[in-house]
């Protein structure tokens, strides 16, 4: 019987269209898929949507759909991404699904009741118009990351995982199983900066929003979001929190390896194993977490119109190339840089010098010379060795780099045998054997040895560039060499290649190319969105008369006004108030110039507690009105009124 192989991807968020990064991950994983099929396993590979929590909630009402709208046109699109890509998962999961639902709720209910899961509090900072919790270093400078407003110390009831209680027998796992995280450098971070000075207890439910799986017993609560997640891999397959798991479930689980980024790697190497620990199930075999793949030249933004998709990398130099590209940037312990200048150099180089230029210039000669047959004349000479034990000795090579996930080394080691073949050929120049018809089955022997090393690099190809592989082996009217004869030289008893093969990879023009993409990123580039702030937005309760008089107004008029050193927002006004002179720190520089402001009577609240902002003590508030589009204005009486006059 085969072996099981279960291998998962993280589930991505449905935020927004998944960019280049969240798809070289589904990618990677397809790829170690593929492999291990062709190496005769019984795979099972998972990916799928992480679709709850606030921010999708937030997404959603901003793109003016409810939750369910928005997540299920987002999975639609990665979905679509992963096809286009050719990721072969045997299931795409969404947290969304009824009976992953269902299955959540079952979990928490049942840690819950052997007392792994209790009631207590979170604290954290509030922020009441945008009915958010922060953390601590969530805040920008000491405020509501989202909004900019002040934000107040808080408590709300949640339910919290008892986590320090499985550390130990989660530091012996990682002793027992050294090769349970991949890269091993990241297992003593996780054991110094989290196991070992004490796991904090984790909060599993939240009470601030709507968007998740409710808690069956206590529908004010939704389940938080990790708890969610990271259930997937066990609910995807069948899972019953019962114990009337699937056979399926019962098959495939432990997973073989779960395939995250680095960012991850402490959710999937202490929160899960403790997870499933507490549900007495067996821990993953292994949890690959790849570096990043990051844009050369800068961050991506949507507003810069620079993030690059799949779908538009695709489009351009086709789906394999995208795959080859983001398979071969990754080094294992690093990040990869990525650009379209450097993608348009790799199709030249890579894909159309050295393997379509190989392929094609092989079944051009063999159809010149012998009518397109390919057979062996056992003309060889010394010379052939070395072509050959290249080609013999990939397989085990490739094997070796892609048992300890060096996919872009494996990849490697397949070109490797390429470019010997190229070279073989400026070896042994078959245009000048052609010339002497005495040396007839040496250069039929020459174009087999050619043959046959192609054919073990395509057919170890196929899982990374399944396509092209399968579309120049079919130039050749060859399928696929198994890879337990791919270690084989000299299989081939006779051929006849195609007469007129189409090339696999056309040479670019790097310029024309790249006026194309510009162009298209030209035509993405969006204005910087800034905050909506209409009375809509900030639509504040009702208050008495009494609170509103107790805002002190006034007339104040600027006497000096000069920039803030390191802000670019904040001028420091100083204002005349009749009977006194005072300072007041605003943030309207983007507004208005120092000298634009000397002279001009303003209106200020005056009795508000001074306040520090960027060292300079601000004694008040200058009162402005700004639009949607974020345009300032400062507020003024409409008479010529004395400086200190009082509002009401
Ligand atoms: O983290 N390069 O979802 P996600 C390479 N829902 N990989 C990248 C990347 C980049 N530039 N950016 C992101 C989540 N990734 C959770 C996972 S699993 C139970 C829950 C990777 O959509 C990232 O590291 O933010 C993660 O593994 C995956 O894409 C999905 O990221």
């Amino acid at each position: 019987m085969k072996e099981k192989y279960y291998i998962t991807t993280a589930i991505a968020y449905t935020s927004s269209k998944p960019h280049i990064g969240n798809t070289y991950e589904a990618i990677l994983a397809d790829s170690m898929a593929r492999f291990k099929r062709a190496q005769g396993y019984d795979v099972f590979f998972q990916t799928g949507t992480d679709e709850h929590g606030q921010k999708i909630e937030e997404k959603a009402s901003l793109a003016g759909k409810t939750p369910k709208e928005y997540v299920d046109d987002v999975a639609g699109q990665i979905k679509a991404i992963w096809d286009l890509v050719g990721v072969s998962y045997d299931k795409f999961i969404r947290t969304t699904d009824a009976d992953h639902e269902k299955q959540v709720q079952k979990i928490f209910d049942k840690l819950y009741k052997q007392g792994d899961i209790y009631k207590g509090s979170y604290e954290g900072w509030y922020c009441t118009p945008c009915e958010s919790f922060w953390t601590e270093s969530q805040l920008v400078d000491g405020k509501c990351p989202d909004c900019g407003r002040e934000v107040k110390k808080a408590k709300e009831e949640a339910y919290f995982f008892k986590m320090s209680k499985y550390a130990d027998r989660l530091l012996k796992y990682y002793e027992e199983h050294p090769e349970f995280i991949l890269p091993v450098s990241r297992k003593n971070e996780m054991i110094n900066n989290f196991l070992k000075p004490g796991l904090q207890d984790l909060c599993v439910s939240r009470s601030s929003f709507k968007w998740g799986i409710p808690v069956d017993f206590d529908s004010k609560h939704v389940v938080y979001v990790w708890l969610d997640a990271l259930t997937n891999y066990i609910t995807g397959i069948g899972y019953d929190a019962d114990g009337n798991s699937t056979e399926q479930f019962n098959k495939l689980w432990p997973a073989d390896i779960h395939v995250i980024g680095k960012d991850i790697i402490r959710f999937h190497t202490i929160y899960w194993p403790i997870f499933l620990m507490a549900l007495g199930l067996p821990l993953p075999k292994r949890v690959y977490g790849h570096g990043w793949l990051l844009q050369d030249g800068g961050k991506m933004s949507k507003s810069k119109g620079n993030v690059i998709y799949a779908d538009d990398m695709a489009k351009f130099f086709g789906k394999d190339a995208v795959r080859y590209y983001c398979l071969t940037a990754m080094p294992q312990d690093n990040d990869g840089l990525i650009s379209w200048e450097s993608i348009i150099d790799i199709v030249n180089s890579d894909l159309a010098n050295v393997l379509g230029n190989l392929v094609s210039r092989t079944i051009a000669m063999s159809n010149k010379y012998f009518n397109g047959i390919v057979e062996n004349k056992n003309a060889n000479e010394p010379i052939d060795e070395e072509l050959k034990s290249v080609a013999i000795g990939a397989y085990k090579k490739v094997c070796e780099k892609m048992d300890d996930c060096k996919v872009s080394d494996a990849i490697e080691e397949i070109f490797t045998v390429f470019r010997r073949a190229n070279k073989y050929i400026d070896e042994t120049m078959p245009w000048a054997l052609a010339k002497d018809e005495s040396k007839s089955d040496r250069l039929a022997t020459v174009l087999y040895n050619l043959t046959e090393s192609i054919v073990i690099g395509l057919s170890l190809l196929i899982p990374f560039m399944p396509d092209t592989a399968n579309k120049a082996l079919a130039q050749f009217n060859l399928s696929p060499r198994s890879f337990e004869e791919v270690s084989k030289f000299g299989l081939i008893k006779q051929i006849k290649v195609s007469e007129n093969p189409e090339m696999l990879f056309k040479r670019l023009d790097g310029k024309v190319v790249m006026e194309e993409i510009n162009k298209m990123i030209e035509s993405r580039k969006e204005p910087e969105k800034k905050e909506i702030k209409t009375h809509e937005a900030v639509k504040k309760e009702q208050i008495e008369f009494d609170e509103f008089s107790k805002v002190e107004l006034r007339v104040a008029k600027v006497i000096a006004c000069e920039k803030v050193e390191k802000s670019k927002k904040l001028l420091k006004l100083t204002v005349d108030l009749g009977d006194e002179q005072r300072t007041v720190v605003s943030g309207i520089a983007n507004a208005y110039t120092p000298e634009e402001l000397i002279g001009k009577k303003l209106t200020m609240v005056t009795n508000l507690k001074p306040v520090k902002l960027c060292g300079i003590e601000s004694q008040g508030m200058i009162i402005c009105a700004e639009d949607k589009d974020g345009k300032i204005s400062y507020l003024s009486p409409e008479k010529d009124i004395e400086q200190g006059s009082m509002i009401f």
